[in-house]
């Protein structure tokens, strides 16, 4: 890639002489994945940084979804949001379940609470919700009308790795709660993932149903997949959790000099940290405002590209205006007013814990120079 590219994200990598002590070590033992020693530290270890008390290791982000939904028995309807990554909706579409499209909180870019009960039938058996961007959604309140229909709550935390609210891991809401270790989250192993779940039963059944249904040797309990992490990858996510508060800070502090530089421009709007929530900067997105920027947000987007700054427009177009969802009733633009705007304005600044002072100030200039002009 050219050097003078300036990308979105950049992954967080162990050193390469540890990750090959490491290596050495799962050559000697010629275990390679099932359950091996790194998987089962890397597990206690993120039980205890995660502060949560269950956790189950996975290949990727999108099959813990699935295997929730599965090890809950989810069938019928579920309510989720169109403002998050396709993995989300996928999940049930390959469950055989009916995603039902719910608007936003354009406060939190999480699903509205407000519009849920509108959304429920009695076909209705469970919510998935997305802490969009690492930030929390209103779960005390997703909860309450979870508790009043008897419907589960599936959280797809994959951008919300070692987010707190006062104190408490974001990822202990609802019943299970999943998170993405792929290469371009704040914590990776290359491809991972992992399942967060409540007790022990239902770790086992995680377990089982992640390792083809096998309880045992002889023995198959249910229609499982092949979920599971493997020794190298394990071992990769061990050396990166040493470093992951580090890298958590750097993208804080690159986050407070977005904030600083950006607020004085009209029509570019941004999220602040919520007061008593332990952030982990996975994103920064910015919205914009055409009328007031002076420019559209495509414009904008195609500008910093044509400067090779590859900032994203994560996530547009929404999730219901895919060809595969875009017949549902709850898909029209109607229902989705907020979810509409936020992914016609929406673009994610690159953060990540190697740009540099002149990086930043780079993207900055991009962006401040066309607002300038405007005010002449
Ligand atoms: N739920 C939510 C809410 C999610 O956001 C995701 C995944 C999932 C579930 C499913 O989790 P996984 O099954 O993926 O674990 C990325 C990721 O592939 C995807 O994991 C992520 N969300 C989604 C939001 O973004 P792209 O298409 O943006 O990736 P790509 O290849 O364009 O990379 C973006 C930039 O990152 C590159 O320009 C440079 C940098 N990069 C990327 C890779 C892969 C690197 O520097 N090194 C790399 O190895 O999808």
């Amino acid at each position: 890639m050219d050097k003078d590219v300036i990308t979105v994200t950049s992954p967080l990598l162990p050193d390469l002489e540890e990750f090959n002590k490491m290596l050495r070590q799962i050559w000697n033992n010629k275990w390679m994945t099932n359950n091996g020693t790194f998987h089962q530290q890397l597990e206690k270890a993120l039980c205890e940084y995660l502060k949560v008390p269950y956790i189950s290791l996975f290949t990727n982000g999108t099959l813990p979804l699935i295997t929730a939904l599965q090890a809950l028995n989810i069938s019928g309807e579920v309510i989720t949001t169109p403002y998050s990554f396709v993995a989300t909706t996928h999940s049930l579409w390959w469950n055989g379940i009916k995603p039902v499209f719910v608007d936003i909180d354009p406060a939190t870019g999480g699903i509205d609470p407000e519009r849920l009960e509108a959304a429920i039938t009695p076909r209705t058996t469970a919510i998935m919700p997305v802490h969009v961007y690492g930030k929390p959604c209103r779960t005390a309140e997703i909860q309450a009308i979870a508790d009043k229909y008897g419907l589960r709550v599936i959280y797809d935390a994959a951008h919300a790795f070692g987010v707190e609210v006062d104190g408490k891991s974001i990822l202990a809401e609802g019943d299970m709660s999943t998170l993405s270790f792929h290469a371009t989250k704040v914590y990776n192993t290359a491809e991972g993932g992992a399942l967060i779940m409540r007790d022990a039963k239902m770790k086992q059944r995680i377990d089982y149903l992640k390792n083809f249904g096998f309880a045992g040797e002889t023995e198959v309990v249910a229609p499982g997949i092949n979920g599971k992490m493997d020794e190298i990858r394990a071992a990769y996510g061990l050396l990166n959790l040493r470093q992951v508060d580090a890298c958590i800070e750097a993208r804080r502090q690159v986050a407070v000099r977005y904030r600083e530089a950006l607020r004085p421009v009209e029509g570019i709007d941004f999220w602040d940290d919520m007061p008593g929530v332990r952030h982990n900067y996975s994103y920064f997105p910015i919205f914009v405002d055409a009328d007031k920027y002076g420019m559209s947000r495509d414009e904008l987007y195609f500008k910093l590209r044509d400067q090779g700054i590859w900032a994203r427009r994560y996530f547009y177009p929404l999730i219901s205006s895919f060809s595969t969802y875009r017949g549902l009733p709850s898909a029209t633009r109607e229902n989705l007013p907020n979810a509409t705007r936020m992914a016609d304005t929406v673009i994610c600044l690159p953060i990540h814990h190697e740009l540099t002072d002149a990086d930043i100030t780079r993207i900055l200039k991009c962006i401040i120079s066309s607002y300038s002009k405007k005010q002449k």
